[in-house]
C-alpha cells in the first residue's frame, strides 16, 4: 500500500492523545453500563460503518458568484484519490470514491482501479452528468436531458448514462447514481406529463443495461437550476418512477434536495417501507441545496435520520444496503478537513441512533407515552460518543484527532509545491 501520511507521524500524535481517550472512553463504559449497554459492542458496530466521498468534493466549490481556490487543491482525479486516501487514512471511515464522469474520465480505467486499491480505497456509485455541456458534445443539454423534447438530446443522455454503468463495471462500482436538473422556469414551458413520460421511457433504456446486480438510484431535487418545475423533483415522483421502472431502481436521498423543514426522517421510513430506499447523500443545508458540511446546521436531524436508518437495519424488510456518500460543496475549508469532519459527525450520529434504547422506545410507542418515548430518544442523542467514534478509529489505525493530524502532515503545504495551480471562475467543482 501506498500510504499517503507517514505512519509514524500519526503514531507520534496519537502518543499524545491516548491517554485523554482512554479516560473519556472508559467514563462513557462506565455511564453506558449503567444503562445496560456493552461499549465494546457497539464500538465494533460503529468501526464497521462507512460512508463514501465524492470525487468532486476534494476541490474547493464555488458558488454561482465565485471559485476561490486554494494552492495544493487537486485538479484531476488522481490528485483527488490522494487527498481521499488522506481522509481514509486518517479518519477511517471513508473506504470508498464515488466518481463523476464525465468530469473523472480517464483512459485505462482498469489501471485506475489498481491505483486506487494501492492507496487503499475502492470505488463506489458511478455518477453521470447530463446537467452540463462538454466541448464537444453533438447536442446541448440546454433543453434538458432524459426528459429533454429533442430525441436526439435524449438519447445522446441516455448513451451517457450507459457508458457510466460500463465504466462503472470496470472500476467494480455496483450502483449507477442519476441526477438529472430537467425542469422550468415558466409556467407552460413545457408539458408537465408529457416531460415525466419522457423521462420514465429514458431512464427505462438505462435500466436495461444495468448488469443483474446492478442498482440505479435516482436522485431527486426540488429544484435548480430549473426554478419552477423539476422532473424528478420530489421523493413521491422517485419513488413512482422507481416503481415503474422495477426492482433494480431505488431512490436516493440527498438532504439537501428538499423544501426547508421537510421531516425527512419520515421520508426514510417510507421508501423503506416499499423497499426503495437505496441510498444517500450527507450534507446539511440552511436554505436550499446549500452543500454545507453534514450536521454543522442541524445535527439533530441527522441522528434523528440515523435513528430511522437503524430502525431499518433492524426491520430490514425487501433487504437493506443503502449507499452512503458525503455530498458537499467545501467552499470556505480545505475540503479534506471538511471531509474528515464531516465523516466523524455521521458516524456520530450513526453511533447514538445505536445507543438509543429501542425496547424502551417501542414500549413507549405501544403504550402512547409520548414523553417517554421522546426522553428515550433525547437520552442517545444527549450523550458524547466522539471517545467511541475516535477509540474505533484508532484501532483501525487512524488518528486520534484527525484534523490536528493533519495539519501535522503539512499535506496541503507539500502539494502546493507539486501540484499545478487551479483557474479562477464560478461553478459547483
Ligand atoms: C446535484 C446533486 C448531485 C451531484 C451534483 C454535483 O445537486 O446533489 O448528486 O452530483 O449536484
Ligand atoms: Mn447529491
Ligand atoms: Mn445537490
Amino acid at each position: 500500500m501506498n500510504m499517503p501520511i507517514s505512519e509514524e507521524l500519526i503514531a507520534e500524535a496519537n502518543a499524545s492523545e491516548l491517554a485523554a481517550l482512554e479516560d473519556d472512553y472508559g467514563s462513557l463504559g462506565r455511564k453506558l453500563e449503567r444503562r445496560g449497554i456493552g461499549l465494546a459492542a457497539v464500538t465494533r458496530r460503529v468501526s464497521e460503518f462507512s460512508v463514501a466521498v465524492p470525487s468532486w468534493g476534494a476541490g474547493r466549490g464555488g458558488t454561482r458568484f465565485a471559485k476561490f481556490p486554494i494552492p495544493g487543491e487537486p485538479t484531476n482525479i488522481h490528485e483527488k484519490l490522494e487527498d481521499c486516501a488522506v481522509i481514509n487514512q486518517l479518519g477511517r471511515t471513508t473506504p470508498r470514491v464515488s466518481p463523476h464522469f464525465p468530469w473523472d474520465k480517464v483512459s485505462d480505467y482498469g489501471a485506475l482501479r489498481e491505483e486506487t486499491a494501492a492507496l487503499g480505497l475502492g470505488f463506489d456509485a458511478v455518477n453521470s452528468n447530463t446537467f452540463q455541456d462538454q466541448p464537444g458534445q453533438r447536442h446541448s443539454y440546454s433543453t434538458g436531458s432524459l426528459a429533454s423534447g429533442i430525441k436526439a438530446t435524449r438519447d445522446q443522455a441516455v448513451e451517457h448514462n450507459i457508458e457510466c454503468i460500463r465504466i462503472g463495471e470496470q472500476l467494480g462500482a455496483k450502483d449507477l447514481t442519476v441526477w438529472v436538473g430537467d425542469g422550468t422556469n415558466f409556467p407552460g414551458q413545457q408539458d408537465l406529463a408529457r416531460s415525466l413520460d419522457r423521462y420514465l421511457d429514458s431512464a427505462a433504456q438505462i435500466y436495461k443495461a444495468l448488469p443483474d446486480d446492478w442498482r440505479m438510484l435516482i436522485e431527486h431535487k426540488m429544484f435548480e437550476p430549473a426554478f419552477y418545475s423539476t422532473v424528478i423533483s420530489d421523493w413521491g415522483s422517485s419513488i413512482l418512477a422507481a416503481q415503474e421502472l422495477g426492482p433494480k431502481a431505488k431512490c436516493l436521498i440527498d438532504l439537501g434536495h428538499h423544501a426547508p423543514n421537510v421531516n425527512i426522517e419520515q421520508i426514510v421510513a417510507r421508501l423503506h417501507r416499499f423497499g426503495k430506499l437505496g441510498g444517500f447523500h450527507f450534507n446539511d443545508s440552511k436554505y436550499g441545496d446549500d452543500d454545507l458540511d453534514a450536521g454543522s446546521i442541524n445535527p439533530h436531524q441527522l441522528f434523528l435520520v440515523f435513528n430511522e436508518l437503524v430502525e431499518a437495519e433492524l426491520n430490514p424488510r425487501e433487504g437493506f444496503r443503502p449507499a452512503y456518500m458525503i455530498d458537499q460543496s467545501h467552499n470556505v475549508t480545505d475540503p479534506i478537513e471538511s471531509m474528515l469532519s464531516s465523516a466523524e459527525t455521521i458516524t456520530a450520529c450513526y453511533a447514538k441512533a445505536l445507543l438509543v434504547d429501542r425496547s424502551m422506545l417501542h414500549i413507549a410507542q405501544e403504550v402512547n407515552d409520548p414523553m417517554l418515548a421522546f426522553r428515550t430518544l433525547r437520552a442517545a442523542y444527549d450523550l458524547d460518543v466522539t471517545p467511541i467514534v475516535a477509540m474505533a478509529r484508532f484501532q483501525a489505525g487512524g488518528a486520534i484527532d484527525t484534523i490536528k493530524t493533519y495539519r501535522a502532515s503539512h499535506w496541503r503545504a507539500r502539494k502546493a509545491q507539486e501540484r499545478a495551480p487551479v483557474g479562477l471562475g464560478a461553478g459547483i467543482v
